[in-house]
């Protein structure tokens, strides 16, 4: 941390100044001057994770009405409804910045902004749930604990409610996976082809390597991001190769290794192609998640005229 003075900084350039209020750990707030490459960059990352709240919401809920217990189904319905509220802080987070919720949810619908390609994986069996809870929310986890300290004060307040949520998530499907594994072979099988198909999809949600990702350096020193991507990954990495001994279920990955030099495990080669083809827009869920999105807020329409119109006679 640096020695911040707003007296010695005062008269400097508002850039300046700014960046010495970051490095001095100061949040900044929505009233608070900013460059405006900052403002864009966190609504640009802040819209994103929304979208990919909600749509996330998509993969998981396709499996309410099919959870095997009333335990499960409780389970999952507080898990599903906890992602649309995070969902909604994040988009609250997004308008302090001066950007309509209108505006965000059209960028959404055209194709514009984009979303976590975790979601562009459709899920199969009912060991997705729990693969999904362990791995996902687990990549998710690693990624947000550090977001809790971004610069931008309404980000990393909505970040600290959501990690805490995100535990419970990661703990639930891990404990998904354990009652699979230590049940019949069929349902041991079930778990293990579920981690196998979301396993590198998972690792692939940390976004590109460090030397393809256009924004980490920039973000980095305005401390959006504390970690690099690759940094995160491999922390993931390390975390579910420990884990998994747990489960008694093996991580589909024959170069996974630990290093004791490095003291991290080392990985096999990430499929890049099959990380961008589902970024622009052409992994196998893509265009259903775009169609459900669009047509739940076509839905939606009556219920957004009604709350307009009730608030307009209240005013009167
Ligand atoms: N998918 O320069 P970078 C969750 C794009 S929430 C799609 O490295 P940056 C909870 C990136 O946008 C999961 N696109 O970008 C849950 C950029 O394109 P742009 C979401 C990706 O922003 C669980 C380009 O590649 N979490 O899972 C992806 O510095 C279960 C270059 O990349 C967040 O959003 C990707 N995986 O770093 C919910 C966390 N990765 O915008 C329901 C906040 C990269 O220039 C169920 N976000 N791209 O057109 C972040 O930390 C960052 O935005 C990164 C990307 C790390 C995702």
């Amino acid at each position: 941390m640096q020695p911040y003075s707003t007296t010695t900084t005062d008269t400097l350039d508002p850039e300046v100044h700014f960046q010495a209020k970051v490095d001095a750990e100061i949040r900044i707030e929505p009233k608070d001057w900013m460059p405006e490459a900052y403002r864009k960059t966190l609504i640009r990352q802040i819209s994103q994770h929304a979208h990919s709240e909600i749509v996330g919401m998509l993969p998981e809920g396709n499996w309410i009405t099919r959870a095997p217990s009333l335990r499960r189904k409780q389970i999952l319905l507080a898990k599903v409804q906890d992602e649309g509220g995070h969902g909604l802080y994040l988009y609250a987070a997004a308008e302090t910045l001066g950007v309509g919720r209108d505006q965000l949810l059209a960028d959404l619908h055209s194709g514009k902004a984009k979303y976590s390609s975790i979601f562009n994986y459709p899920t199969l069996n009912w060991a997705d749930i729990g693969a999904i809870g362990w791995l996902v929310d687990g990549a998710a986890i690693m990624n947000q604990i550090p977001l809790c300290r971004c610069s931008y004060g309404p980000y990393a307040r909505a970040m600290q409610r959501i990690c805490k949520e995100e535990s419970f998530h990661q703990r639930q499907g891990f404990e998904l996976l354990l009652s699979l594994s230590r049940g019949t072979e069929a349902q041991k099988a079930m778990a293990q082809d579920a981690i196998n198909r979301w396993y590198w999809p998972s690792v692939m949600m940390f976004g590109p390597s460090d030397n393809d990702s256009a924004h980490s350096a920039q973000s980095m020193k305005w401390k959006i991001k504390r970690f690099s991507n690759d940094e995160l990954r491999q922390r993931f990495v390390d975390m579910i190769a420990e884990q998994i001994k747990t489960l008694g279920l093996v991580v589909p990955d024959p170069e996974l290794k630990w290093n004791e030099a490095r003291g991290h495990y080392d990985f096999g080669p990430i499929n890049w192609d099959e990380f961008w083809n589902v970024v622009n827009g052409n992994g196998p869920c893509n265009r259903q998640r775009l169609r459900a999105r669009v047509d739940a807020y076509d839905k939606g329409a009556w219920v957004r005229e009604a709350a307009a119109a009730y608030a307009e006679k209240r005013k009167q």
